[in-house]
Formats: C-alpha cells, sequence, structure tokens
C-alpha cells in the first residue's frame, strides 16, 4: 500500500519539482526587482531565462503545479496513515542509520506538508497572519528536494522489492475477504499484530484516487477557462465577491487594494520613458502611435489563466523612440505607492518580442481603471506578476 501510494505521490511530487523551478527561472527572481528570493546567479539556469513563445506557457507550466500539488493531498494523508505505525516505533533510535532514516521523515513530511498548504493558502488569498509566501515557499522548496532525494534513496529498493514480489496492480485485484494483511517486516510499515482488514487495498486506492480527482475537477476551471471557469469552486478569482469581474473578467488586484486613486491616473498622468534620451508621453500620443493587438493570457503563479485581447503601442517601439536600437533590459515602475509587484525588470525578448504591448485597450474598450489604466504590460508566456499596471515610467537599458 505504501508503495503504490509513493508511486503516486512521486509522480506528482516530480511534476511539482519540475515545475516549481521553471516557475522560478520564469520568474527571473534573481534580478533586480524581481529578486523575490535571496540573491543568486543573475542567469538562471545556463544562461537560459524564459520563453515568449508559446503564449501560454506560463500557464500550463502553473496550472501543472498547482493542479498536481492539490491532487497529492489525498494521497499523501493516506499515505501518513498508512505508515503511521513507523511514527510510534519504540525504541524512537535503533542505530545511527535508524536516527538519519527518521530524520529524512521528519524533513519530507514537514516540509511537504508545508508546501502543500502555503501554496493552497496563497491560491485561497488565506493567510491570518503577514507571511512571505514566495520567500518561504521557496526555501522549504529546497528542503523538500533534499529529503526527496534521501527518502528516494534509502525507500526505492524497498518499493522495487514490493512491486517484484507482489506486482503493481495484483493486489488491487482483491476484494475485502482476500485482503491479507502484509507478513510483518522491519524495513516496511506492516505491524506485527495487524487487526482484520476493514477495507480493501483497491477500496483504498479509490478512495483516495476519488477525493485527488474531485479536488482537481473543483479547480481546474480556472485554468482551462471559458465556461469551466464555473465550475471552479475552489478556486476564489471571478467567484467570490471580494474578487470582482471587470469589463467582463476578473481581476486579481483591484484598484482599490493597490491604492490607486484618481489623481495618479488622472489627465496629469503621463508615460516617462528613459532611455538614451527621456521623454513624456500623453496616453492622447500613445493613442496617435501605432496601435497592435495580440490575444495575450495573463497567467497568474496561483495557476489561473484568463486569455484577452490587448491593444496598444509595441514596448520595443517605445525603446527606439527613447534612442535605444539595442535594448537589454527594461525596468517598469508603476504608479502604484507600494507592493511586491509595484515594478518589474524584464529581460530580452519579453521587451523586445513584436508582441510585448504596453496595452491601452482590452478587447476593443479603454482598460478600466482596474485592469490597470491607463496603461498595462502585457507580455506573453510570462507570469503575470510581470503584466504591471498602471504603469508610469519604463527604463531602457541598451546592451
Ligand atoms: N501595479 C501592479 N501590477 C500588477 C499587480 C500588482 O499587484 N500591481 N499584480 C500582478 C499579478 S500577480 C497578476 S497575476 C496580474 C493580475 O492581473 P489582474 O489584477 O488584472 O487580474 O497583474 C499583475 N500586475
Ligand atoms: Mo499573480
Amino acid at each position: 500500500m505504501a508503495s503504490i501510494l509513493s508511486l503516486g505521490l512521486g509522480v506528482l511530487f516530480t511534476i511539482e519539482i519540475v515545475t516549481g523551478y521553471l516557475s522560478y527561472v520564469a520568474y527571473a527572481p534573481t534580478i533586480g526587482a524581481n529578486d523575490v528570493a535571496g540573491g543568486g546567479p543573475d542567469e538562471v539556469l545556463f544562461g537560459w531565462t524564459w520563453f515568449t513563445e508559446p503564449a501560454w506557457l506560463y500557464g500550463l507550466n502553473q496550472s501543472l503545479h498547482v493542479l498536481a500539488g492539490v491532487a497529492a493531498i489525498p494521497i499523501l494523508a493516506a499515505k501518513l496513515w498508512v505508515v503511521m505505525p513507523k511514527f510510534y516505533a519504540w525504541p524512537p533510535a535503533r542505530s545511527v542509520a535508524d536516527v538519519l532514516e527518521r530524520g529524512t521523515y521528519a524533513l519530507l513530511i514537514g516540509s511537504s506538508i508545508f508546501l502543500v498548504f502555503t501554496g493552497l493558502f496563497n491560491i485561497a488569498y488565506w493567510y491570518p497572519w503577514s507571511f512571505g509566501f514566495v520567500q518561504a515557499h521557496f526555501y522549504a522548496a529546497w528542503v523538500f528536494l533534499g529529503a526527496f532525494l534521501g527518502h528516494l534513496v534509502i525507500k526505492f529498493p524497498v518499493m522495487r522489492r514490493a512491486f517484484r514480489e507482489r506486482g503493481v496492480l495484483r493486489p488491487l485485484r482483491e476484494d475485502l475477504a482476500a485482503t491479507e494483511p502484509e507478513p510483518y517486516d522491519e524495513d516496511t510499515s506492516a505491524p506485527l499484530e495487524p487487526d482484520p482488514p476493514t477495507i480493501s487495498r483497491r477500496g483504498l486506492v479509490g478512495v483516495v484516487g476519488g477525493a485527488s480527482a474531485v479536488m482537481v475537477g473543483l479547480i481546474a476551471g480556472q485554468s482551462i477557462g471559458g465556461w469551466t471557469r464555473s465550475t471552479a469552486l475552489l478556486a476564489p478569482r471571478g467567484q467570490d465577491p471580494a474578487f470582482p469581474l471587470s469589463q467582463g473578467f476578473q481581476v486579481n488586484q483591484t484598484a482599490a487594494k493597490a491604492q490607486i486613486t484618481p489623481d495618479l491616473v488622472g489627465d496629469d498622468w503621463r508615460l516617462a520613458v528613459v532611455g538614451r534620451e527621456r521623454l513624456e508621453l500623453t496616453r492622447q500620443e500613445l493613442l496617435a502611435m501605432p496601435q497592435h493587438t495580440e490575444d495575450i493570457p495573463i497567467q497568474c503563479v496561483e495557476g489561473w489563466v484568463s486569455w484577452q485581447t490587448w491593444t496598444g503601442v509595441r514596448l520595443r517601439d517605445l525603446a527606439r523612440m527613447a534612442g535605444v536600437t539595442d535594448p537589454d533590459e527594461l525596468f517598469v515602475e508603476s504608479v502604484q505607492p507600494a507592493g511586491a509587484f509595484d515594478d518589474v525588470v524584464l529581460r530580452g525578448s519579453r521587451a523586445t518580442d513584436p508582441q510585448s504591448l504596453l496595452a491601452l485597450k482590452v478587447n476593443g474598450e479603454e482598460l478600466s481603471l482596474d485592469h490597470g489604466y491607463p496603461a498595462r504590460i502585457m507580455i506573453p508566456a510570462s507570469p503575470g506578476v510581470h503584466q504591471t499596471k498602471w504603469v508610469g515610467r519604463l527604463t531602457w537599458r541598451p546592451s
């Protein structure tokens, strides 16, 4: 039982590790203002940052991350239940190897519960305390990775032996009457004097797998979009009155929450564009420039995706206007008085892709204040945190 549940968890946790790391790369967290997880090399992963194509790339990554994490919750609970006898095995330390093994359990169980629940609380916007999610989730992930690899080295042979001797699916064919307890073995969690079984192995796998499927089914709509969005009862965005719709689609960060007052974005608003030259543009002047229209999704780290059609000026046209023909990096600042996402650094193709816009309109209408009026960054394939709203200044660094 422990081996079958571990196989499921192993697959889901591997998805978490890969998509979690890719999300970290996509965030490009070690550059300037995006440095949310404390220093490190300037280029993540062999100089590779992230792509701008296909446009849905980050949303796919993040949907997998959130869905696999949600799917893991019932399996994790069942796994802990199955190995429970191990927790109160006595004496608590039989040998140095035993202490080390138990140490990896403590780290593995602690970090996986911590990661799953901080992730869940983050997408539910539920923290009863002030909490640095990105840092906490990031560092706990490294603890988890170490403990996971250690656990794999120690336990993989046990799992392989179980599957060799018993088969992977064979134990699932037995009904309750045919269900026999595991023979006692010091290396496994099989107890010395088991009670008679109350559920078959396939019954347990069915309940746990069913619970995972229901939870995934209740959140997947936030990633798929369209009419399925209304089935995402576990995702608050666009469902909860605290997250109103504007112009027919959901808003994560409202103007009110970001403390955007009308005087910050009124007639006095100017877009400062700084490069080799410095200029200030009114919204009228921006609207007079060549306009481009692109379908670009907002893809939040929380796993939701929202495709809309955005119209505005190309970021690279603005670079050229400021005398920068070879842009390397763009620093975007919002007029928002404070907040973790009030500025962002965009590098390479993110800033220069022909699809990367300073959007002035959405779905043919002027941006609403909640969607970032007067102007908002819209770049493809990137996390929502890069799509800064209420932009006030663009600073180009030539290469
Ligand atoms: N100025 C500013 N822009 C911002 C944010 C913010 O808090 N302030 N949040 C970002 C995040 S995390 C996401 S996912 C998207 C969400 O877009 P929405 O608030 O329009 O739903 O906006 C991004 N742009
Ligand atoms: Mo976000």
